[in-house]
C-alpha cells in the first residue's frame, strides 16, 4: 500500500474532537508545529465538553494561532457539530472523544453510552450529510479484541469486549464500519494500544503512579501486578494517526496502532520506583478491577508495512514521561484537585484501608 501523496499534502480542514483529552491535546498541538511531525494543517476546529477530562489549559497558548479555533459542544448534538462541518468547510475528523476510563466504566456505563456510541453516531450522521469529506478517523483501542492468551491481535481478530468501555467502543466502531458501507462515509478505524506520555489524567496508571510516588502516596497495583499492557508513546500513536489520514482504504478500513511492548504492570510499577528515587514499600496490592483483562498485545505489522514506526522504546519514553510530570507539577497539582479527591476516595479509598489495616 503506498501513501496517496497528492491527497496528503492538500493542507486540511480539520474537526478535531476531545482535542482538550490527553491523546487530542498531542494531536492538536502536533498539527499546530508545538510538536514535530505532522503535515500541512490550514484549519483546526477543535471540539471539547470540557467533561472532568478534558482541560483547556493544554490548548490555551494556541488561542493566538489564526488556524485554530476552539468550541465547547456535545459531540452528541448532531445540529451543533452539522452546522461545524459546514461553517468551518472541515475535510477531515478526528473523534477523540471519549469517556476513556474502564474504572469509570464499571461504576457506570451510562456516559459511555451517550459519549462513545451515541456521539460517535451523532457525529457519522452530521458527516453523512457533509460534502466533500476526505476522511473520518475514528480513534479506537486495542481493548475491544479482550484479553489475548497467546499471541498478538491482527485486525482480523475478533471483538470481544470485557468492560464496559471496551463494548462501547467495539460498538462505536461497529457504527463507523457501517456508516461506511452503508452510507459512503468515507471512515475509517484506528486501534491504539496503551498510551503514556505528558499530559494524560492520573486516573490512568502511569501518570497515577508516578505522581502518587512523587508525593510519598500508596501505589495501588491490581490483583497481582501480572497483567500485561501493551505501551506506545502518545507522541508515536498520534504520528501514526497522520499516516492513517494520508493512506488509501477500504470503507471502515481498520488500522492497529502500537509498539510491540507488552509489559507486566508490576514491571511498570517497578520502573516508575526507580526513576523517581522511591521505596518498594510504597506499593499496595489492592484488590482487583472486576472482569480485568489479563494481556493485551496488538499486532501493528499491517501499518508498519505502511511505512510507519514508532520512534521511543518504553524504556525511553517513560524516562521522559517522569521527567515530564517533574517539570510540570502545577500541572497536574491543579488536575488532582477538587473533584478528584472525591474520585480517588470512591475508587481506592476502602481498597487502600483493606490492605493496611
Ligand atoms: P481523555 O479521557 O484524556 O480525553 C477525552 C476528551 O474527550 C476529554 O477532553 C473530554 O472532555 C472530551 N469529551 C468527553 N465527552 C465528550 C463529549 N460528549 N463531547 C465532546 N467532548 C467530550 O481520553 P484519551 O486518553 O485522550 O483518549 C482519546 C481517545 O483515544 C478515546 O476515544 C479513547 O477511547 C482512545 N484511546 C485511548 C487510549 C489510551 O491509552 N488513553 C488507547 C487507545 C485508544
Ligand atoms: O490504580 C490502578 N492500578 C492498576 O493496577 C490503575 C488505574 C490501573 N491498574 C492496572 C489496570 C491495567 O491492567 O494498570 C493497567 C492499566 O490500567 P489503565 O491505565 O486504567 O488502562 P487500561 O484499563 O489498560 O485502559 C487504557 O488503555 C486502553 C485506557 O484507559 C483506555 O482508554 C484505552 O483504550
Amino acid at each position: 500500500m503506498s501513501r496517496a501523496a497528492s491527497d496528503y499534502d492538500r493542507p486540511m480542514r480539520l474537526l478535531v474532537t476531545g482535542a482538550a483529552g490527553f491523546i487530542g491535546t498531542t494531536f492538536t498541538r502536533q498539527a499546530l508545529g508545538r510538536l514535530p511531525g505532522a503535515p500541512a494543517v490550514e484549519r483546526l476546529v477543535a471540539v471539547d465538553l470540557l467533561t472532568y477530562a478534558g482541560n483547556f489549559a493544554n490548548l490555551d497558548d494556541l488561542q493566538d494561532d489564526v488556524r485554530f479555533r476552539f468550541v465547547r459542544a456535545d459531540i452528541a448534538d448532531r445540529e451543533a457539530m452539522a452546522g461545524l462541518l459546514a461553517d468551518e468547510r472541515v475535510d477531515m475528523v478526528v473523534n477523540f472523544a471519549a469517556e476513556s476510563h474502564v474504572d469509570r466504566s464499571i461504576a457506570d456505563a451510562s456516559p459511555f453510552l451517550h459519549t462513545n456510541v451515541q456521539g460517535t453516531i451523532s457525529l457519522l450522521e452530521a458527516a453523512r450529510s457533509h460534502r466533500p469529506l476526505r476522511r473520518f478517523l475514528q480513534v479506537s483501542s486495542d481493548e475491544v479484541y479482550g484479553s489475548i492468551a497467546a499471541g498478538r491481535a491482527s485486525e482480523e481478530a475478533p471483538t470481544r469486549p470485557s468492560s464496559p468501555y471496551a463494548a462501547s467502543k467495539a460498538a462505536a466502531d461497529g457504527f463507523v464500519q457501517a456508516w461506511a458501507t452503508t452510507h459512503d462515509v468515507p471512515a475509517v478505524v484506528t486501534r491504539c494500544s496503551n498510551n503514556y506520555g505528558p499530559y494524560q489524567f492520573p486516573e490512568k496508571l502511569i501518570p497515577l503512579f508516578v505522581t502518587n510516588a512523587f508525593d510519598g502516596e500508596p501505589l495501588p497495583l491490581y490483583g497481582d501486578g501480572m497483567n500485561v499492557r501493551d505501551w506506545i508513546h502518545v507522541e508515536d500513536h498520534c504520528l501514526a494517526l497522520w499516516h492513517v489520514l494520508g493512506l488509501p482504504a477500504r470503507p471502515g478500513e481498520v488500522f492497529n496502532a502500537g509498539a510491540h511492548a507488552e509489559v507486566p504492570n508490576r514491571h511498570v510499577t517497578e520502573a516508575i520506583l526507580r526513576l523517581t528515587g522511591r521505596p518498594a514499600d510504597l506499593v499496595r496490592r489492592v484488590a482487583d478491577r472486576p472482569g480485568h483483562d489479563r494481556r493485551y498485545a496488538l499486532d501493528a505489522s499491517k501499518l508498519r508495512a505502511t511505512g510507519w514506526a514508532p520512534h521511543r522504546s518504553f524504556d525511553e519514553g517513560l524516562a521522559a514521561t517522569v521527567a515530564w510530570y517533574r517539570a510540570n507539577r502545577a500541572w497536574w497539582e491543579s488536575v488532582k484537585s477538587g473533584a478528584y479527591r472525591e474520585y480517588y476516595e470512591h475508587m481506592y479509598g476502602a481498597r487502600l484501608r483493606s490492605v493496611e489495616g
